[in-house]
């Protein structure tokens, strides 16, 4: 087949609905932002497991600590299927971790947040799962087939992150004055972070036209972020709390609600590595690797050792 052909076969299968497999012919800017997007969501996953990682040995009970421990540990699931998906467009799993450990690769703006009380834990689930997974439910349809399988378990596991979340702050609202004073502070500080992990303005955004053209993205950030805003409105009604927004009302003509300006200059300084926890995140991770530098050694060696051992007999 010619490049032509090649290239027509690609865009007919993204037209028909039919996924892009590893081993089909793509164009190299289609592997690249695959290989940038799902780094990156990798990257997110692992680094995610840090804020809500200071809390599990300050959780309020046996049966919090528990829970808390089996969705970080689901984080970790979640990052390694993407790592295995973006594998599988040529990369290797170690020349990625390399880019997030050298500061190269980016990884979601929310995790360069701090987590100050075990509210923060509630907040997390409620809204920064929230908004992952009504930006993943779109990704279970995305046009390359490995990233949209791994997503469609990502979101069955989320759904339960998202749920827990609001069951914390749910406890918090109906509790003592402190507790709901607690709650509050910690939706007042992570509602803005949360609108911002959907990304620049789509008139910003530098991606989306290409990726929504080739079915990689099937919505525009704003299209989710008002989403998101529409769902989140309502569900505070029944915590009895309220948005940080005092521009947030219903608008009958559009049906959607309005909301105010996000602060775009913290969105960009975060991105670019100037938030309040980026370095402490980035050390966090690098020494997480250093110590696991001999359990990757020990693995090598023994599989070395059983291949050594099976080619003798
Ligand atoms: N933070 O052209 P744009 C989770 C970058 S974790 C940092 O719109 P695109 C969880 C963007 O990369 C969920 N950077 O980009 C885990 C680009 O820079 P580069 C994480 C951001 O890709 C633990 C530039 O800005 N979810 O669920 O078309 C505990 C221009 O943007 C951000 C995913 O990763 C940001 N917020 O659209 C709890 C979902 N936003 O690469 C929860 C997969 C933008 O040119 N990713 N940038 O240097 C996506 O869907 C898309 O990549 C985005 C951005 C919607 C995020």
């Amino acid at each position: 087949m010619t490049a032509q052909e090649l290239e027509k076969d690609f865009l007919d299968k993204v037209a028909d609905e039919i996924k892009i497999e590893p081993r089909d012919w793509m164009p190299e800017a289609y592997r690249k932002t695959l290989v940038r997007q799902i780094s990156q969501h990798a990257h997110s996953e692992v680094v995610g497991m840090l804020p809500e990682g200071n809390w599990i040995t300050r959780a309020p009970s046996l049966k919090r600590k528990a829970i808390l421990l089996a969705k970080i540990q689901d984080e970790a699931g979640h990052g390694l299927y993407l790592y295995a998906a973006a594998e599988t467009l040529g990369v290797s799993r170690e020349s990625t971790i390399d880019d997030l450990l050298s500061g190269k690769a980016k990884y979601s703006s929310i995790f360069n947040y701090p987590t100050l009380t075990w509210a923060d834990i509630g907040a997390i689930g409620w809204l920064v799962d929230g908004a992952a997974i009504m930006n993943q439910v779109m990704l279970c349809r995305t046009s390359y087939g490995p990233y949209a399988r791994a997503m469609v378990r990502i979101c069955k596991e989320e759904s339960f992150h998202q749920r827990q979340g609001f069951d914390i702050l749910h406890v918090l609202s109906k509790g003592s004055d402190a507790q709901k004073a607690m709650c509050q502070d910690s939706i007042n500080r992570w509602w803005w972070p949360s609108l911002m992990m959907f990304g620049p303005r789509d008139s910003d955004s530098t991606h989306s036209d290409q990726s929504m053209a080739w079915k990689i993205k099937r919505m525009s950030n704003d299209e989710l972020r008002q989403k998101f805003v529409d769902m989140i409105a309502e569900q505070v009604k029944v915590l009895g709390m309220t948005l940080p927004d005092p521009d947030l009302r219903w608008n009958e003509e559009r049906e959607h609600y309005d909301f105010g300006e996000i602060n775009w200059e913290e969105f960009w300084n975060v991105v670019k590595g100037n938030g309040p926890c980026n370095r402490e995140r980035l050390e966090a991770r690098r020494k997480a690797h250093e110590e696991g530098r001999w359990v990757r050694e020990a693995a090598i060696a023994h599989a070395a050792k059983k291949n050594r051992r099976k080619q003798a007999a």
